[in-house]
């Protein structure tokens, strides 16, 4: 009988070997330890047996049936535990797929044109030592004006018609009065007040005008404002830089005036113009029918401003620029009304850089 129970084991265990699905190793396990299972047979047998033969027997058989369902079992799970596996592997996601299902039916976002170029410019000015500050879209009127040389009642203060807080004329002369900065420069003043020089330092962000709108004006559009303040710093430095960003931006040589121009905060002062890429000169509605686009106002940093800053003039010398970043994204992308940039038509913004 020993023989018999040893020649079961060896058969169960040849008849395991191979099989790979539960329901077979079900069948199998029936086939020897089921109702009328070969073992289970055995077992039966067991009452026709004397006590000595029992007595060695019934363990040995007991033990093959334990032996029968433990490799069973350890089978069954085995298959459970691959299936499960097989799955997660087929079910997952692979976010590098640009094809997968999730990818299609999701639109990309993207960056609007103005984030494009002001990021370039910021790269550019980075690589060049520039800091890049930024500051509040309200003001007071000491920032936005008086520290730029353009006191209460100057003339100047008409070129930029600004949104104020309080109606100047009313507001009594000892409150500090507010407005929607008129241009970048009032970060000029804070970036001065808050380093000492030597120091270098762009400021792009939006600035707001009571103007009325047309193809190249905007009440609310953006600048970059950019100054250098150290020793001995030339006009030669000053037309360097701006040379250089707009070969950067534009990669290509383009055509530039440089005319004499009047800011109360430079002196001298230059209004930089670039030939209208969007008519090649010919004259458009952007352009106002002159070929030239007035984009870069500069000039040499007047001493007032310095003092203002805390900066002593007999010492330090610099220059300062305000560039109307909006326009520039106009000539480079050649979009003929600056009135698109905040339409928010997604017709018009999907055609830039999407992620
Ligand atoms: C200024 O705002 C000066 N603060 C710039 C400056 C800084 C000069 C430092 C010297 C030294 P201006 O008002 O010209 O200057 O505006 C600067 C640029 O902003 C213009 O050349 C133009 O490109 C752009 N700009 C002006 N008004 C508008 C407008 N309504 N809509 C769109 N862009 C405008």
């Amino acid at each position: 009988m020993a023989h018999d129970l040893e020649k079961a084991k060896q058969d169960f265990l040849a008849k395991l070997a191979p099989l790979t699905k539960e329901a077979e190793i079900l069948n199998l396990k029936s086939e020897f330890v089921g109702k009328t299972g070969v073992v289970s047979e055995m077992l039966k047998s067991l009452k026709d047996m004397n006590p000595e033969e029992r007595k060695t027997f019934g363990p040995r058989a007991n033990e093959l049936k334990d032996f029968i369902n433990d490799q069973c079992n350890l089978q069954l799970s085995k298959i459970e535990v691959e299936e499960i596996n097989k799955k997660l592997a087929e079910d997952r996601i692979d976010i590098s797929l640009t094809d997968n299902i999730q990818v299609k039916t999701t639109k990309g976002g993207g960056f609007h044109p103005r984030t494009i170029i002001q990021q370039e410019i910021e790269d550019i000015f980075l690589s060049m030592g520039f800091d890049v500050l930024d500051g509040p879209h309200i003001e007071d009127e000491f920032h936005n004006f008086e520290a730029l040389n353009i006191p209460a009642d100057h003339p100047a203060r008409d070129m930029q018609d600004t949104f104020w807080f309080h109606d100047p004329h009313t507001t009594p002369a000892d409150t500090k009065k507010y407005l929607l900065r008129t241009h970048t420069s009032n970060i000029q003043v804070r970036g001065m007040l808050s380093r000492k020089p030597p120091f270098r330092f762009i400021a792009p962000g939006v600035v707001f005008r009571s103007e009325r709108t047309d193809a190249s004006h905007e009440m609310v559009f953006t600048q970059l404002e950019g100054m250098m303040v150290g020793k001995d710093i030339s006009v030669a430095n000053l037309i360097y830089f701006m040379k250089t960003i707009l070969k950067e931006i534009f990669k290509k040589d383009v055509e530039v005036r440089l005319r004499p121009g009047f800011f109360p905060f430079v002196e001298p002062g230059f209004e930089l113009d670039i030939r209208c890429l969007i008519c090649s000169g010919a004259g458009c509605s952007v352009c106002k029918q002159i070929g030239w686009v007035e984009l870069l106002p500069c000039g040499m940093i007047h001493p007032n401003v310095l003092k203002a800053g805390g900066i002593d003039p007999n010492e330090y010398n610099g220059f300062a620029f305000g560039l109307g970043l909006d326009r520039l994204v106009m000539m480079r992308y050649g979009i003929d009304d600056i009135r698109h940039l905040q339409s928010g038509d997604l017709r018009f913004n999907s055609q830039f850089k999407l992620f």
